[in-house]
């Protein structure tokens, strides 16, 4: 009949959950196993979207799964609740960004407990309370305590939309990742988190991620801290006490350095041109102010010409005391290595590209061509070094201007020449350590995370400024630093923070003197905020901790994380930080925050990424009320893998909505009473019904929702046959395959799989209830009788298995012994095979 109250079914669970206290995680003295699952929590900017519809669907899958399997399971949810977007909608509308927020919270709580998503909703956090944020700023002064957090003047991201400094994460192509505005350069004083302290144990510690975290998320890591291994080596510059050290990974091509080349917006180019002709400054000058106009990506991109300015300035080869000409270009960037390069044109692309430009000298030092084992080759040279050997002339890089960039054996290089580049490296490093003006060297791309904010709706930075110049830590007994009202306070971004000009907030005392002070006015990164808020959760309201090592001991790492792969860097690696430094205090005893990472693809529509400026939203909340979370639920775990992009035109709530309810109809269709003997049931659908449950867990473990609920559709259209047919609606077999139903159901559409227990005579809830193992006995693959026929006489019969292919039918019936013997030397000029029972052939 079909006439199922949708709403009244949901709510009527929801009712019954909220008031058990159904999915609290159990307390100390629950002895079950215990399973950490954690979805990223979300930002309260407006409605939920699909995206977080499939994010909290998998996650509940997961936290619903391992109940089943016998586990006490925390599956927290909290609010990602300060930051920009709160901000931003404040000062457009003119609303409290407070109010705004916890509008919003309240919205967003509201849908997801009508998702019917089994958190433990007692321990709700939002970040921007109080008794959050006052935990970021002790954990902020214990960074401080150990040097590991710092001020330091340097360029910055300036996005001159936001009026705000950005991360290097948050500037993606040269642009705000926010607003999309073009990232500008500016100087300010900046509170940073030292993460490259930690940059070794950051990559190194990815390897006992790896399996289960997905690969392109560790290549994404990996990437960013981007470790490179080399030498510094150190060249004397004539007219200078100090020498100008550079970074290469290739200190074997030392031979090879024909000039140097240092970045012209680096205080070095500043200083060594000041000793050139005025001609010379004016020219470097112009250069200066043409290179602050390029973005960091149009500096290092290849194809780009070459350009540059000769400081008249040299410095001394300390292997072989050449003189090399010093110039500044564009393509050497401040802020990696030393600012500063050893120029090897025949073996760095770059450098070739200059040098083809400015006409500087090649020379050749790795004969690319020489086999990399056996006798040394014996080559002539040109003036210019430059090996006659004919083969290599046809790759000399001054003519075909191409880098020689693979491996080979040294030349050219005196007492390295021979060598592999290998052994050049280690040899050349030997050589310079013992001249003490070389050693090897190790460089990162990652770079301190700066977490200062000139922006109101964040973590005020727990730190007074003197009036003797010191900055010295709120003290503990006085923490949290609250915000003050937003109420009369200028929002918009000035590129200072709107604390500052909060009068009786910022004005404080020096906690030493008690001389008047004012408060730091920057807040915090958000970033910081999520990179330990999985700890919270395990102490929720403790107020004297920010959370308890013990708590953290029972049930962290999480072992299940699950969100979108757009945190693959930034939070990730945040979390992972602090979590390090949390472990070196002693807090934790882990050193992964997440043991297991899944990231769920986009919900598209029309192959095209759902936005609120393109108008083709499809709206979660509307969605919901269309055709009740369950439907929706099905719907979306159906659509495909986890990992893949679904577009919402091929996801079928009604296809979803038509199988709930043949789901529950079957329910209500069994005769059988509870203590029905099993092993009496039909043994056809009782295959069925274990196979699935000896598969489900499986399935499960691999992330294969899809697959689950594709299963569960033809244990359905099983169930249904049995029942229409012979077996009847009495059969035990169908009360078992039915409740088997209902319990793997249950991690899809929670609420039809309550129902199902009850109408089945079970008291709620199914939620906890662990899935029954499959019976070994039945798995065992049913076998049939086929017969084989030659010219229409049968000559043998085969034992096959139900489910063999006709392939395979075919093949054994052709390889069986009597029919080879009865065929003798005819041929078979026809099969005609019916899988699993008959083969037919024709012969001549
Ligand atoms: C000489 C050399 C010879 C180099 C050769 C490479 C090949 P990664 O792998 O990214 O770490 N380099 C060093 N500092 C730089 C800077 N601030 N801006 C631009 N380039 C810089 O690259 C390290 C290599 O990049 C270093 O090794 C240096 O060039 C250059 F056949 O030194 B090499």
């Amino acid at each position: 009949d079909g006439a199922i109250d949708v709403h009244a079914l949901h709510a009527k669970w929801q009712r019954l959950w909220e008031e058990r206290g159904t999915f609290l995680a159990g307390g100390d003295k629950d002895t079950r196993p215990r399973k950490y699952v954690l979805a990223m929590f979300p930002y309260p900017s407006g409605d939920l979207h699909m995206g977080h519809a499939e994010n909290y669907l998998y996650s509940d899958i997961v936290a619903r799964f391992w109940r089943h399997r016998g586990y006490n399971v925390l599956h927290p949810i909290g609010w990602d609740s300060f930051g920009l977007p709160a901000e931003n909608a404040a000062i457009q509308r003119g609303a409290d960004p407070r109010e705004w927020t916890y509008a919003n919270i309240a919205q967003q709580r509201e849908s997801l407990k009508a998702y019917g998503v089994s958190f433990d909703w007692s321990r709700v956090l939002h970040t921007s309370d109080d008794d959050y944020y006052r935990w970021n700023q002790w954990l902020f002064q214990q960074l401080h305590e150990r040097g590991l957090a710092y001020r330091k003047e340097s360029p910055v991201n300036w996005c001159p939309n936001d009026q705000t400094v950005l991360a290097n994460e948050q500037v993606v192509d040269s642009a705000c990742e926010r607003c999309g505005a073009t990232v500008e350069k500016k100087k300010l004083t900046q509170w940073y988190f030292k993460i490259t302290e930690y940059a070794d144990r950051l990559l190194d510690d990815l390897n006992q991620l790896e399996g289960f975290w997905p690969q392109k998320v560790l290549q994404m890591q990996r990437n960013w801290i981007g470790r490179s291994v080399g030498a510094d080596i150190d060249f004397r510059i004539e007219g200078r006490d100090e020498p100008v050290t550079v970074f290469s990974t290739r200190p074997d091509t030392l031979h090879g350095a024909t000039f140097m080349v240092v970045a012209p917006d680096s205080d070095l180019a500043v200083e060594l041109v000041a000793g050139a002709s005025p001609e010379a400054r004016t020219r470097f000058q112009d250069y200066l102010l043409q290179t602050q106009q390029q973005t960091e990506i149009e500096r290092q991109s290849a194809d780009r010409p070459k350009t540059g300015v000769f400081l008249e300035r040299f410095a001394i080869n300390p292997i072989n005391g050449e003189r090399l000409p010093i110039w500044a270009a564009d393509y050497v960037l401040a802020d990696y290595g030393h600012g500063a390069v050893m120029a090897v044109p025949a073996h760095d692309q770059r450098d070739l590209d200059f040098a083809r430009a400015f006409d500087l000298p090649v020379r050749v030092v790795v004969d690319t061509t020489a086999p990399i084992t056996g006798a040394i080759p014996v080559i002539e040279l040109d003036e210019d070094g430059v090996p006659i050997d004919p083969q290599l002339s046809e790759i000399d890089p001054r003519v075909t201007g191409e880098a020689l960039t693979g491996e080979g054996r040294m030349i050219n290089s005196g007492s390295l020449d021979g060598l592999s580049k290998r052994n050049a490296i280690t040899r050349v490093i030997e050589q310079l350590e013992a001249a003490g003006t070389g050693r090897r060297a190790k460089q990162y791309r990652l770079r301190d995370w700066l977490i200062s904010r000139q922006r109101f709706w964040g973590t005020p930075i727990p730190m007074v400024h003197t009036q003797d110049g010191d900055i010295v830590p709120v003290p503990a007994d006085e923490l949290p630093v609250r915000l003050p009202d937003a109420a009369g306070l200028d929002l918009k971004p000035k590129g200072k923070s709107p604390l500052g000009a909060a009068t009786g907030w910022v004005e404080t005392t020096d906690p030493r003197t008690g001389e008047p002070a004012l408060r730091d006015p920057d807040t915090m990164d958000t970033f910081v905020d999520s990179s330990w808020y999985y700890l919270r959760f395990l102490s929720p309201g403790n107020d004297g901790k920010a959370f308890d090592p013990r708590d953290a001991d029972r049930w962290a790492p999480v072992d299940a994380y699950i969100g979108g792969v757009e945190h693959a860097i930034l939070h990730l690696l945040y979390a992972r930080f602090i979590t390090k430094v949390l472990f070196d205090m002693g807090l934790v005893e882990f050193t992964e925050p997440f043991s297991s990472l899944i990231n769920q693809g986009m919900v598209i529509l029309d192959g095209a990424k759902m936005s609120k400026s393109k108008g083709n939203l499809v709206l979660f909340k509307e969605e919901l009320e269309r055709h009740g979370a369950d439907a929706l639920r099905v719907a979306l775990a159906f659509a495909g893998p986890v990992e893949d992009d679904k577009d919402w035109k091929d996801v079928s709530t009604t296809g979803a909505q038509k199988f709930l309810a043949r789901a529950l109809r079957l329910a209500q269709e069994v005769t059988s009473d509870k203590d029905v003997v099993w092993a009496e049931g039909d043994v056809s659908l009782r295959r069925v019904t274990h196979r699935l449950l000896a598969d489900a867990p499986v399935l499960v473990e691999q992330t294969k929702f899809n697959v689950v609920v594709a299963r569960l559709m033809e244990l359905v259209n099983a169930i249904r046959k049995a029942v229409d047919g012979a077996a009847g609606p009495a059969d035990p077999a169908v009360r078992e395959a039915v409740e088997a139903t209902a319990m793997i159901l249950d991690l899809f559409a929670p609420h039809t799989a309550e129902e199902m227990w009850e109408i089945l005579g079970y008291e709620p809830s199914i939620g906890h209830v662990v899935w029954r193992n499959a019976d070994p006995a039945l798995l065992v693959e049913e076998s049939v009788t086929a017969v084989v026929q030659i010219d229409g006489k049968v000559r043998a019969t085969l034992e096959v298995p139900a489910k063999i292919d006709t392939d395979a039918l075919e093949t054994m019936a052709r390889g069986d012994e009597r029919v080879l013997r009865a065929l003798g030397d005819r041929q078979i000029v026809r099969a005609i095979v019916r899988a699993p029972k008959v083969v037919s052939f024709s012969t001549k």
